[in-house]
Formats: structure tokens, sequence, C-alpha cells
């Protein structure tokens, strides 16, 4: 690390599904991943859901049945994370695209899933959102206001607005680090966040990665490799050195 952070000071940390991947979930652009399995415009697009709401439903309860029978565990690099949140003196914010539930299961609170969670669904009738940790089908009655077919999985789909947009970026704001683990920097507004730090007055940003995200050269450090050994380094030493 090139630069000490106030010891009270905030970090808002990004996730993407590589934070994941060692816990077995799939990523979306890595090979083989999620997208080279199926057509994102047909599985996450609210057009993709009007065309064909089953089979929108029955990729969804695929996932969420791996995340509820499989129970995939968080790794290291999400454990760290909980450390990070718990020994840190200052304010840590987790901002994840990721809908699984790890983040939470390592034991960070504060969390915000800008993409949405896969084990909550939406009305689109009355706006509830609730847990859920069964199949969704596409009569299935909303437990609130009981119209039928009216429920989705409460993720956040292309053309839609990420949700806790406002809080996210009063946290950026606010951030004396920016770290961004484990995604690709495909997917806007997330893979602004960076840009966005610099031009709020440049507090320090940090990439840990795989390999270089498209927005690689904007981070002021990065670092390479498996998150299980990249982000227990990283924070191992933030915590020592600040
Ligand atoms: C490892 C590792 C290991 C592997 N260790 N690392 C033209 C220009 C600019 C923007 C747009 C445009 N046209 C449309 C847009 C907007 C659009 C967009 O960005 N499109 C782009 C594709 C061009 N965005 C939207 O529509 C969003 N809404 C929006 O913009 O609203 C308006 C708005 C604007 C401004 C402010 C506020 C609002 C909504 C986006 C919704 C994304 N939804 C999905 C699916 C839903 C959830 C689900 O099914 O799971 O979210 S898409 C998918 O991509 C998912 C992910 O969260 C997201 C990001 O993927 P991520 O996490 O980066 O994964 P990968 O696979 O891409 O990368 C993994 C990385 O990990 C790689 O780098 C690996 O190297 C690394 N890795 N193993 C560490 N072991």
């Amino acid at each position: 690390m090139n630069r000490r952070i106030d010891p009270n000071g905030t970090i808002v940390i990004l996730t993407g599904a590589g934070i994941s991947r060692e816990s077995g979930l799939d990523t979306f652009r890595c090979e083989g991943g999620i997208w080279a399995q199926v057509d994102l415009e047909d599985v996450a697009t609210p057009e993709g859901f009007q065309r064909n709401p089953k089979m929108v439903q029955d990729f969804y309860n695929a996932r969420r049945a791996q995340l509820v029978e499989e129970k995939p565990q968080p790794n290291p690099g999400h454990l760290a994370l909980a450390k990070l949140e718990r020994d840190w003196p200052g304010r840590v914010l987790i901002v994840t695209q990721n809908i699984d539930n790890l983040h939470e299961e390592a034991g960070n609170k504060n969390i915000i899933h800008m993409h949405g969670e896969l084990l909550k669904i939406t009305c689109t009738q009355c706006d509830s959102v609730r847990p859920w940790d069964q199949d969704l089908h596409i009569d299935t009655s909303c437990p609130s206001c009981h119209n039928i077919g009216t429920l989705r999985p409460h993720v956040v789909w292309f053309g839609e607005m990420p949700l806790q947009m406002e809080e996210i970026y009063d946290a950026l704001e606010d951030a004396d680090l920016f770290m961004s683990i484990g995604t690709s920097g495909n997917v806007y507004p997330a893979a602004g966040f960076v840009q966005a730090v610099k031009q709020m007055g440049g507090c320090h940003s940090v990439e840990l990665n795989l390999d270089p995200s498209n927005g690689a050269t904007l981070f002021d450090e990065t670092v390479y490799g498996p998150a299980s050994e990249v982000v227990p380094a990283y924070v191992d030493a933030l915590l020592k050195n600040g």
C-alpha cells in the first residue's frame, strides 16, 4: 500500500462476482461464465422477463436453489472484509453488485446490494419486498397484495435503476479509501465509481482483481491475484499500517 489512510476514515468497498468465485459461484464474463451459458437479453432485462417470465423465473430459481441447497461458504476474501468492518475504527461500507448472501454469511453488517438480492422477491403491483428461499412460479400469488403473476426476483436488470444510489454516492463522497474487488468494470454505474471518487476529491483507490478490469488505469493502486489471497493480505496491511 502506498498511502496511509486516516484510521477513523471511511472505506467504501465495491465487490463483484470475482469475490464469490472461489466459493463456487460463477462469474458472468469469465470463460464459461453465466453469460456464456445464457443470453443476458433473455434473463437480465425487463423485456426478456415480459417475453418469457417462466424462463427467467427458472434461471433465478436454479441460482436461488444453489444458495439454499449447496450453501456456498464465504471464502477468505469475504472473511477478511468482515474482519475489516469489525476491526477498522472508522466506517466500512460494502457496496456489492452480487446478489448472493456471502458477505452476510461472512459477518459484514454494513452492506448495500445495489443489484438486489437473490433471497428476496418483489411484487410489481404493490412494490413489497420480502425474503424468499423457495422456487418462484409465474402463478405464485403475492403474499402482500394477493395478485397473481406479479412477483419477480428482487434483482436489478439492465435498464433498471440500481438500488440505494443516493446512499452510495454519499458514502463515496465521504470515502478516504475506495476498494474495488472482483469486478470486470463492464457494468455502469458501478464501473464509474472510481472516476466518481476522483472527481469528488480524489480519495485513494485500489483495484484487487484476478486481472486488470476495464477501468484499471484509473486506480491509484492495483493488486492482481485471487481474492482469497490478495484481499486478506491487503486487509492485514491496512489494519496494521492504516
Ligand atoms: C476474480 C476471481 C477471483 C474472477 N478473485 N477476482 C452504454 C454505455 C454505458 C452504460 C450503458 C450503456 N448502455 C447501457 C448502459 C447501462 C447499463 C450498462 O452498464 N451496460 C453495459 C453492459 C454497457 N447498466 C444498467 O442498465 C444499470 N442501470 C442503470 O444504468 O440505470 C441508470 C443509472 C445511471 C446512472 C446512475 C444510476 C442509474 C443496471 C445494471 C444491472 C446489472 N445486472 C446484472 C444481472 C442482475 C443480477 C444477477 O442476475 O446476478 O448484474 S448484469 C451482471 O453484471 C450482474 C453483475 O452484478 C454485473 C457486474 O458483473 P461483475 O460482478 O463485474 O462480474 P464479471 O463476471 O463481469 O467480472 C468478474 C471479475 O472477477 C473479472 O474481472 C475477473 O477477472 C474477476 N475474477 N475470479 C478475484 N478468484
